[in-house]
């Protein structure tokens, strides 16, 4: 690890406001970024203070004006240049997320590589911007609309994807020639100052301005000044449902635009004429991959009264296979939650659902000894529960999967909508009434809905998000570019009469 850290130059206390290539100074407090794989103390960042916000957002105006008259597939290039170092710096990168973070060295790897993704993504949709053209009403005029850029686009992003939920956001905003200003979490500093540097090289071989990718390391305060600041005309922001509301709130009461990718409570239902082995695999893996850390996370299976014993007994049993450890030994499946406090939560909520009347099919707990030193180390548990469990309703964070049993159809995506949250959902099915049925507008409520696939792992292709509380936002793929860019309609009258559309006559 020494040899990545000193590679992004790491060490010691480093400034946490970059413009690009420029590093500016702050009073700011000091934030120690601690690994939560050994305990240890990685590096401390200076974390913003208002004088650098201010000077950040200063330069992204300047910048903005300039990136946005480069022509968008100039600004694509650039794009797929800076996907060409993330793939130079994957190993290295992904190392990083995973001692930074604590996800398994094969997540962080794929971390990167959702990041290579919307590259390359970002890169082909630098070509089509597309608006529609019209059929005016009015003879010899022409309708038709065109997608601007928006200015700075802030970015508020969670531990969890410490990188990849930037580069959605960050790679699809500058292809549609806005300026961006990123608040990463304060739990994984130092993967969002490798990012700045690997991005900043790049802009920098090009000549493109400082400004045009901005770093603002910091607290809760720095997202309150974001979401209050009328030169941030978007926020996207990725975290708690309670952190959402707040931005939510303060964005709209200056009208300005949010995107919003909150909490879910994300279910499988596993029918009778479920695959159960793939179903297994479906559900463990949603469950304890990135140790039920990720919002799509798998919280709770809705299994059918027939197969309930036969799919809980290999559940049960492929848990007493996990390996828990150091997330960057591969032999290991669950690494790590991301600090103690997490862990208290963890505790809190089996506590909680056992109060309720929760049974635990699958302890938890949390790991004491060699290699667990962090403290950070927590069993993956399976509790038996009803859905209505104020617990079952709550988003934690950590690798509890709660089980309960249902007899019809109706009834299983009832419970499964029946949360406050929207994000992912899956049923693993053979049958196709089933699997018609799940996806109809009378099936999940979710924004991401799977048929024989769990609920974690979706690609950058498709737009991600979810409903209700999950925010509604959507980012990545498919068309959630639009959210970056104002539309213009436009009408030009080439005749030489000044008709007035619904036939109104207006003469002098
Ligand atoms: C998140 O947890 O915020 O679908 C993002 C997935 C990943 C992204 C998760 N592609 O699990």
């Amino acid at each position: 690890m020494q040899n990545i850290l000193q590679q992004f130059q790491l060490t010691g206390t480093h400034a946490g406001v970059s413009t690009g290539s420029s590093w500016l100074q702050s009073t700011g407090q000091s934030i120690d970024s601690m690994s939560p794989v050994d305990g240890k103390l990685i590096a401390g960042v200076q974390s913003a203070d208002r004088a650098s916000y201010d000077a950040a957002i200063e330069s992204a105006q300047a910048a903005y004006l300039k990136w946005r008259a480069i022509p968008a597939p100039r600004r694509g290039e650039i794009v797929r240049q800076i996907g060409e170092s993330l793939r130079k710096n994957k190993e290295a990168l992904g190392r990083l997320v995973s001692f930074e973070m604590g996800k398994s060295l094969q997540e962080g790897f794929g971390e990167v590589q959702e990041m290579i993704d919307i590259c390359d993504f970002a890169v082909g949709l630098s070509r089509q911007l597309h608006g529609l053209t019209m059929h005016s009403e009015r003879p010899g005029h022409r309708m038709y609309e065109q997608w601007h850029p928006l200015g700075i686009v802030g970015i508020i992003s969670a531990f969890n994807f410490p990188v990849a939920v930037w580069s959605w956001n960050s790679m699809l905003a500058w292809v549609c020639g806005n300026v961006c200003i990123w608040k990463p979490s304060e739990k994984t500093p130092l993967t969002a100052i490798a990012c700045q540097k690997i991005t900043a090289e790049v802009f920098a071989a090009n000549d493109i301005p400082e400004g045009v990718s901005c770093l603002v390391i910091g607290g809760r305060d720095v997202g309150e000044w974001m979401a209050q600041d009328k030169r941030i005309p978007l926020v996207s922001a990725t975290g708690s449902t309670r952190m959402g509301k707040s931005v939510a709130a303060t964005v709209a009461s200056r009208l300005g635009k949010s995107l919003l990718e909150l909490g879910g409570n994300n279910a499988i239902i596993i029918t009778p004429d479920a695959d159960l082995d793939m179903s297994l695999i479906g559900a463990v893996f949603g469950a304890v991959g990135t140790a039920g850390q990720r919002c799509t996370s798998t919280r709770r299976l809705i299994i059918h009264e027939d197969v309930y014993d036969a799919f809980v007994s290999k559940l049960v049993n492929a848990y007493g296979q996990l390996r828990i450890g150091d997330p960057l030994d591969e032999n290991n499946h669950v690494g790590p939650l991301i600090d103690t406090d997490a862990v208290k939560a963890y505790l809190t909520s089996i506590e909680e659902c056992k109060a309720e009347g929760g049974k635990f099919l699958v302890e938890g707990g949390v790991l004491k000894g060699a290699g667990f030193e962090s403290g950070c180390y927590v069993k993956p548990c399976i509790a038996e529960v009803e859905n209505h469990y104020k617990i079952v309703q709550h988003e934690t964070f950590a690798p509890i999967l709660y089980v309960m049993k249902y007899k019809t159809l109706d009834e299983a995506i009832a419970m499964q909508n029946g949360v406050p949250q929207g994000l992912s959902s899956a049923i693993m099915t053979t049958n196709l009434r089933e699997a018609e049925q799940f996806l109809s507008n009378a099936g999940s409520d979710c924004g991401i809905a799977n048929v024989n696939i769990g609920t974690s792992g979706a690609e950058i292709g498709g737009a991600f998000g979810g409903e209700k509380e999950t925010g509604g936002g959507r980012e990545s793929g498919s068309d959630a570019w639009k959210a970056y860019m104002r539309r213009q309609t436009n009408t030009i009258n080439y005749s030489t009469h000044l008709p007035l559309a619904q036939g109104i006559k207006f003469d002098l």
